[in-house]
């Protein structure tokens, strides 16, 4: 009964090992690169694994995905087939998410980005901005983390809208579904923010098509994946003043190399993929507990489509 430890910092791994040894203490919890006897080998817990990372591992029963998002772990090409995979979400993820999502859109609807500047010019201009509920937020994806951000925007007073795969009722939310709901969420959204899995269906789905949609001066969030973006269509549209600002948490490459021009795009606020790190001290009891229920029952909640994607 071993579980083996992915993660691409060893530092992360010596991590994750000492949370889960101490919440699963008859189970013998090692490194991928030291595995011991790959037929005991029932359990991967992973982010990022390398291409073919679990193929020594004949009895894999589950790999955890130690985050919301498992396209790192359909990633690998060389993933084994009918593996099922399991989603590391919790309160603590999505209390993290409403937070950032509340920072960001509530900085952006009162134009902090001008503020900061004005301050370093020494300049006072007092802009006026339209209260909350003048002021109309949309959300992509609506699952757990998007659709707990709505409700968050929505007691904070925005107009919020949300779109999605497939309909969806949130209270106080106006929510649109697929390719026919989405022209009439696209129009209207001022403040965009993007809560999708990355999957074939949503990669680039930030694009120039999509931001000439948009009001103009509109800004963007992306706190989903990298990938939903397509950079230079983003450069382009800042530098036409169609998008008055961005502020993007993810990147094709991570940690964002530092001579990306982003580092020092006046209009572009870069976090470190940080809008809801998972940390082991907490995310260490959700992987456990998923370990226990999936090895008692077969099933956890937290189990991802992979045939959906996410
Ligand atoms: P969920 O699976 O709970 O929700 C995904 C949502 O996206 C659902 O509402 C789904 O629709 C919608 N969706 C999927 N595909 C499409 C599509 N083609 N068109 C329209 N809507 C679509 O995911 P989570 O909320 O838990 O996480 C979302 C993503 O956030 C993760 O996959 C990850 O990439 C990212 N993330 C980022 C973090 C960060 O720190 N930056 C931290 C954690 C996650 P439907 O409801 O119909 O299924
Ligand atoms: C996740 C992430 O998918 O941190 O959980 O991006």
């Amino acid at each position: 009964m071993t579980i083996i430890v992915s993660h691409p910092h060893r530092e992360k791994i010596d991590w994750w090992i000492e949370q889960l040894q101490a919440l699963l203490p008859s189970w013998t919890i090692r490194p991928i690169h030291d595995p011991g006897d790959v037929e005991a080998v029932t359990y991967a817990v992973a982010w990022k694994p390398k291409t073919g990372a679990f193929l020594p591992f004949p009895n894999l029963k589950a790999i955890v995905s130690l985050g919301a998002g498992i396209d790192h772990v359909l990633a690998d090409r060389e993933l084994p087939s009918g593996v099922p995979i399991i989603r590391t979400v919790g309160a603590d993820l999505t209390q993290r998410m409403r937070e950032y999502v509340a920072l960001h859109v509530l900085r952006h609807h009162r134009d902090m980005p001008t503020i900061t500047a004005n301050q370093r010019e020494r300049h006072w201009q007092q802009l006026v901005v339209p209260p909350a509920t003048g002021r109309t937020v949309g959300i992509m994806g609506l699952g757990n983390l998007g659709g707990s951000a709505a409700l968050t925007l929505a007691a904070l007073g925005f107009e919020t809208l949300g779109w999605s795969r497939t309909q969806r009722e949130i209270e106080g939310v106006t929510t649109y579904a697929g390719d026919a709901g989405f022209d009439d969420f696209i129009g209207n959204c001022e403040i965009l923010v993007c809560l999708l899995p990355l999957t074939e269906a949503t990669t680039g789905i930030l694009d120039a098509e999509l931001f000439a949609r948009l009001p103009r001066g509109a800004s963007l969030i992306n706190a989903g994946r990298g990938q939903h973006l397509v950079e230079a269509d983003l450069a382009a549209a800042l530098d036409d003043g169609q998008l008055s600002h961005a502020t993007l948490d993810v990147f094709h490459i991570e940690p964002l190399p530092s001579e990306h021009p982003f580092w020092s795009h006046p209009r572009i606020t870069v976090t470190p993929h940080i809008a809801s790190l998972i940390d082991p001290a907490t995310g260490s009891r959700i992987v456990a507990a998923n370990i226990e229920r999936f090895e008692q029952t077969g099933h956890v909640d937290d189990l991802a489509d992979a045939t959906r994607g996410y």
